[in-house]
């Protein structure tokens, strides 16, 4: 990890928060840059992710349930690190850089409610990669994807190279990686980067709060305890996989909350979740 202090601006200067009905949007709004992930960009979605944590997982009171991250103006998620910024770093300060960035993609993945990446336009290099650290990738019809660094003289650096190939297979991502090729939203989807597409950015905010609607009505714990199964599993030979599912299916037993749903089912009633 790194040494440095992480930036916690009381207002983000490059983010916008919106937070309704348990969700929080987050959007990056560079759009003159198209959003490219400058490092404060980087250090304020940090601190954000940061300031969830304590309201949520066990023992907290699940005040939120998920979060939508998405790119501000009408041509972007997200287009990359931003080169302006990086072609001025020396070889320590883009290991900082990379290692900030890098954690908050395990962040992501570690946090204990979904995350959807509502995929608005471009998404490529560090843009590509943030979204493949999301629980849920849902597109607009203008969504493009890729990796482009090798025309930049580099390699994905945020975690490309480890989960392209988990979302495409390992022939799609070595073929994206090494042509740099831009695919459309319905390509991705067919490689399986994407889950959904939306006509319009519109749709896709109204759909990826419509997931997460759905999600709220589930037990917050099985809902956590779900994601950080998969999450578990995806690093452990099958054999290990299905012991550590086996383990955590087991444990559920010993919740409220999956009490209270077979009770709700048997009873008839929806269930009422404690997220204990
Ligand atoms: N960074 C900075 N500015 C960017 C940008 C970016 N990634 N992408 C676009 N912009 C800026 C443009 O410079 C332009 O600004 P002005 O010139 O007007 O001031 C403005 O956004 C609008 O862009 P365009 O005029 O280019 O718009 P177009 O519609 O013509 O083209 C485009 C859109 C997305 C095709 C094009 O902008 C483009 O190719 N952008 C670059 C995309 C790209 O290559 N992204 C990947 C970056 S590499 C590392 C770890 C990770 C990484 C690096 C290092 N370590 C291990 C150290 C990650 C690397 C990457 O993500």
């Amino acid at each position: 990890m790194t040494d440095q202090p992480d930036a916690r601006p009381e207002t983000p200067s490059t983010l916008l928060l919106d937070e309704r009905d348990g969700v929080l949007t987050i959007t990056v709004n560079r759009p003159e840059a198209l959003n490219a992930l400058s490092p404060t960009v980087i250090d304020e979605l940090r601190a954000v992710i940061d300031g969830v944590r304590p309201r949520v997982g066990e023992g907290s009171d699940w005040s939120l349930r998920g979060i939508i991250l998405t790119g501000g103006g009408e041509k972007a998620f997200i287009a990359g690190a931003d080169i302006k910024q990086m072609s001025a770093m020396d070889r320590a300060s883009a290991d900082a850089y990379t290692a900030r960035a890098q954690e908050l993609t395990s962040w992501l993945e570690e946090l204990p409610i979904p995350v959807v990446a509502a995929v608005n336009g471009f998404a490529l290099g560090g843009g590509c990669e943030l979204a493949m650290a999301c629980d849920f990738v849902y597109a607009s019809e203008n969504a493009r994807f890729g990796q482009p660094e090798v025309a930049l003289g580099l390699i994905p650096g945020f975690g490309g190279t480890v989960r392209l190939q988990r979302f495409v297979g390992a022939a799609a991502a070595r073929e994206l990686i090494m042509t740099g090729r831009r695919i459309d939203a319905a390509e991705a989807q067919r490689l399986g980067l994407v889950s959904c597409v939306f006509p319009t950015p519109e749709a896709l905010l109204a759909g990826a709060h419509a997931a997460l609607a759905e999600v709220r009505a589930q037990s917050p714990l099985a809902v956590a305890r779900s994601k950080a199964t998969i999450r578990a599993v995806e690093l452990l030979s099958p054999r290990a996989g299905l012991d550590a599912e086996r383990e955590a299916f087991a444990a559920c037993f010993d919740s409220e909350d999956m009490r209270e749903g077979t009770t709700a089912f048997i009873e008839k009633r929806r269930p009422s979740f404690t997220g204990r």
